[in-house]
């Protein structure tokens, strides 16, 4: 928007009133947020007041230096063009006026005092909110936005999510991703304390937004800044040999939002174990063998279901989620497992597993795998899960460590089972050894309370029948 803030100004070196300036195609607007209060030292172009319509929200920004000697407007009120907003003790004013302002008054008893509008000077526009995300405001270096170009008046969209410039700005220093904070405000808006709460119970609050925010896109231009980071390297491959763009596929740029958001959140440790599955594989063999008519094909990940649920019986922190500073325990078993797709990765669940057998399970396993590879999971095949399992076993590798699935606080990876020797107390014999990968969210699990988690699952997969107990 071009629009000019209008001051009232008396004199130079005097109080000066800031108006609400041409804003466009709006008659009127509300006040939605006070930038600043009585005795606060502004810059020329500070923002004073976020004001909203049914379309955006932009900043006024105040076109005078000096101190705030009085606020005019309240939360809630109408203004439209040339409603005055601010007083604003300029120069040697501005000395006095910070010192008569020991107290500062609430904003609203000062509304009463109201100037009469002025014709503009100093011309600055309001910042709108969804002109900044649609890229037609430009988030300079500085982390403020650039004015919107006279050509886009009347152009601007409701782009979710909706939020005020300041709190986009204090999302961005902050590293939040707005997509994923949940508006309490009129009309979902986002609020700066929608932003505190968010980043101090994340994980709850990530469970309920649905993450679709490009976390690839914005590290690969630059979104380290928000972080205190170097940008991202910005290379012409090109140079250096041929080269093809292809972008990303819709699951990876969610998946991958996902997984940024869960890694640089979630304080993760990996507890790595072993488990010896040479019975376990045995039976297995032998129940397929039995079951070699078409029946369902028993498989490692459809035990190591089962064995989880068991561990998770015995260890109620693993089944539960962060809730603010409450931690929710879950009775139920759904269990998630991740599935490479030629799209990405995916991780369907499956319901009720403690309800289950291992012949169930290993069906519906199968049937979630080929859903997920032919890309036709719908949204409750992945929703609900309590805990979830990344098994590797079919592919190879020793260890790894898998990334937390928010809101669960742990994962199980499990790579490929080999024949180790091992000592059994005479001589080492040769024994078929899973490796275990537990991850776990250490701001609700121990480390002792994993170890035991892993040893337990250990036991189990050595010994089935201690699922029973
Ligand atoms: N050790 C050794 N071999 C294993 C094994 C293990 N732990 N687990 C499975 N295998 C073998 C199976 O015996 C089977 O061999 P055969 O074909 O000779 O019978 C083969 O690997 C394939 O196993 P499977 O059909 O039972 O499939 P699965 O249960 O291992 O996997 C699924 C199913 C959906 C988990 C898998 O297809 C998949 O997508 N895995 C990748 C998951 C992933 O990408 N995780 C990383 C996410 S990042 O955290």
């Amino acid at each position: 928007m071009t629009a000019s803030v209008g001051v009232a100004a008396t004199a130079p070196s005097a109080d000066q009133t800031v108006l609400v300036p041409d804003i466009g195609d709006f008659d009127t607007v509300e006040v939605i947020e006070l930038l600043v209060k009585p005795g606060d030292r502004v810059s020329a172009e500070q923002s004073l007041i976020t004001v909203e319509s049914d379309k955006a929200s932009m900043e006024i920004p105040s076109s005078a230096q000096g101190v705030v000697r009085s606020v005019l407007v309240a939360i809630g009120d109408k203004v439209s063009k040339g409603s005055p907003i601010v007083v604003i003790a300029t120069g040697e004013q501005a000395a006095a006026a910070s010192a008569s302002v020991a107290s500062p008054l609430p904003a609203a008893a000062d509304a009463p005092v109201r100037a009469q509008p002025a014709p503009a000077a100093d011309p600055a526009p309001p910042r709108t909110a969804s002109a900044a995300q649609a890229g037609e405001g430009v988030p300079v270096s500085d982390g403020r936005v650039h004015p919107v170009p006279a050509e886009l008046h009347g152009a601007v969209q409701v782009v979710k999510p909706h939020a005020s410039p300041s709190v986009r700005q204090f999302a961005r220093e902050l590293g939040v991703d707005l997509h994923l904070v949940r508006g309490t405000g009129p009309k979902q808006r986002i609020t700066q304390d929608d932003v505190r709460s968010f980043v101090k119970g994340v994980v709850t609050q990530a469970a309920s937004a649905p993450a679709a925010a490009p976390a690839p896109a914005a590290a690969a231009s630059g979104g380290g800044a928000a972080l205190g980071l170097i940008a991202w390297p910005k290379i012409d491959f090109a140079k250096f040999g041929a080269v093809e763009a292809k972008p990303l596929s819709r699951i990876k740029k969610i998946s991958g939002a996902n997984l940024h958001r869960n890694w640089v959140m979630i304080p993760h440790v990996t507890n790595h174990d072993d488990a010896d599955i040479t019975e376990l594989e045995a039976l297995r063999v032998q129940l397929n063998k039995e079951n070699d008519k078409g029946g369902v094909k028993v498989t490692m990940l459809a035990f190591l279901i089962k064995a989880c649920v068991s561990a998770l019986r015995k260890f109620p922190e693993f089944n539960a989620s962060l809730d603010g500073e409450s931690l929710v325990y879950k009775r139920y078993f759904h269990i998630g497992f991740a599935a490479d797709t030629p799209n990405g990765l995916v991780v369907p669940v499956v319901r009720d597993a403690d309800q289950k057998g291992v012949y169930q399970i290993a069906r519906e396993t199968g049937e979630l795998a080929a859903k997920a590879r032919d890309g036709k999971l719908g949204p409750g095949d992945m929703q609900g899960g309590c805990f979830s399992i990344s098994s590797l076993g079919g592919i190879g590798g020793t260890y790894f460590t898998p990334i937390i699935n928010a809101p669960e606080v742990a994962i199980l990876g499990v790579c490929r089972s080999s024949t180790r020797p091992v000592w059994d107390g005479k001589q080492f014999a040769p024994r078929l050894i899973l490796p275990l990968s537990l991850s776990y969210d250490h701001r609700v699990i121990d480390g002792a309370a994993a170890a035991r988690f892993n040893a337990h699952l250990g036991q189990v997969l050595a010994d089935f029948r201690r699922v029973l107990l």
